[in-house]
């Protein structure tokens, strides 16, 4: 315990140096909306098909908000619930299984317990049952005043597993307007769940020669989605929230879908590893400021760990002291040496990305080069990466399984 917390502890110590920045505090006593994407992958983002924009609200929100163009979601077997966890308490799922099942009960330093602590109302929106990826208990044990599960929405528009995410918004606006102020609501979309079957009446897109494929599904699919973001953005507009809220929009995991012909037929280019591992890998992260600030596409690299510290920096809330892993991306300069360390061992710097062996005997590990778009480069250019890998995963690891917070809370106290 006593090295994991030092290793905590210098986490801490990152953030607390930026807290030194021109954007620490500069939002104080905003809301924050952060809306978790289904299965929304950043390869979509300014993508066309037969003339039409893919992303076309996306796009438009790119042009005022912050667009981080190389995040990586970093969830395993939990899926969609791992990067709830990862992007509310900034540390790392577990490799197999999920954190919200396995561990609900042990105590983390999250979003809604932190804002609440602040002043905050805290409320969760998700329109499928309270009890997938046992919600009901880890949304109370994290904190949340509400947890806005199915029974709080009116099917009025059915769009694959649920209510559609048009209306999901609409409904999800109407009850943050009669919220206490200021508040932090936590939106989980559904309409883009595998396999993206959406009625007649929703599709927009000519998916072409995709059309009655899995990908051309999917393309129509996170388009609806995309158009769902753009009522949600008209109906804070409508209600006065647009210019007192920060609006955090982010995909959660990958699409499932493996037949990558149909990723090339649609990118029109043949795909190597590289260009696989970042479709895989990448979701997009687009942060809107009350005030249109930081607008414009973000290289630096960031991950769903850094999520959580991003709104706290923003906010002016230190979370020198919290049990956190990530560090805050809308800052004056980029965090130095920032490395995503993914749950599988994979690891970049945004210049090289590292991938395991499969074999995990080491012998098919690859560096490669994102700079000159996939060249494998010798080990040693990741290698100096290494040791922060190997703490992140394995301190997260005794962290997460062991409850250990309240202890290492205890001995940081003394
Ligand atoms: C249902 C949904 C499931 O609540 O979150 O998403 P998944 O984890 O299957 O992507």
């Amino acid at each position: 315990a006593a090295a994991t917390l030092d290793y905590m502890q210098s986490r801490g110590e990152a953030r607390k140096e930026l807290e030194q920045d021109k954007l620490f505090g500069a939002y104080k006593g905003s809301n924050a909306i952060v809306v978790q994407a289904e299965a929304f992958q950043n390869f979509v983002v300014g993508q066309s098909i037969g003339g039409q924009e893919v992303t076309p609200n996306i796009n438009k929100l790119i042009g005022e908000s912050a667009y981080f163009s190389q995040f990586y979601h970093q969830t395993a077997q939990g899926r969609t619930s791992d990067a709830d966890f990862a992007a509310n308490c900034s540390m790392q799922p577990v490799t197999n299984g999920s954190v919200f099942i396995m561990y609900a009960q042990h105590q983390f330093d999250c979003t809604p317990s932190i804002l609440k602590d602040n002043g905050y109302y805290t409320a969760a929106f998700h329109a499928y049952d309270g009890g997938f990826w046992n919600r009901n208990n880890m949304y109370a044990n994290m904190g949340y005043d509400q947890f806005n599960s199915r029974k709080s929405f009116i099917e009025d528009e059915h769009v694959g597993w649920t209510v559609g995410d048009k209306s999901f918004f609409t409904q999800s606006v109407d009850l943050m307007a009669k919220e206490q102020q200021p508040f932090y609501s936590f939106l989980i979309t559904l309409s883009s769940h595998h396999p993206f079957t959406l009625p007649d009446s929703v599709k927009e897109l000519n998916t072409g020669e995709l059309d009655g494929t899995l990908m051309g599904d999917y393309l129509q699919a996170v388009h609806y989605v995309d158009a769902a973001l753009g009522v949600l953005v008209e109906q804070m507009k409508a209600k006065g929230l647009w210019d007192n809220t920060i609006l955090v929009f982010y995909g959660d995991h990958d699409n499932s879908i493996k037949e990558w012909d149909t990723f090339e037929k649609f990118l029109g280019k043949k795909l190597n590893k590289l260009d696989r591992e970042m479709i895989l890998k990448q979701v997009p992260l687009l942060v809107h400021l009350p005030d249109g600030a930081q607008a414009g596409v973000h290289p630096a690299v960031g991950g769903q760990l850094d999520i959580a510290p991003t709104i706290m920096h923003l906010l002016g809330i230190s979370t020198a002291d919290q049990m956190m892993l990530g560090t805050p991306l809308l800052t004056e300069k980029p965090a130095e040496h920032k490395v995503i360390v993914l749950r599988n061992g994979s690891y970049t710097d945004g210049h090289v990305y590292y991938m395991p062996s499969t074999d995990g005997l080491g012998t098919g590990s690859q560096c490669l080069s994102i700079d000159t778009g996939g060249v494998a480069v010798d080990l040693d250019e990741c290698r100096p990466m290494t040791q922060q890998v190997h703490d992140e995963l394995s301190h997260s690891d005794l962290i997460v399984t062991n409850d250990l917070i309240p202890e290492l809370h205890e001995l940081a106290a003394t």
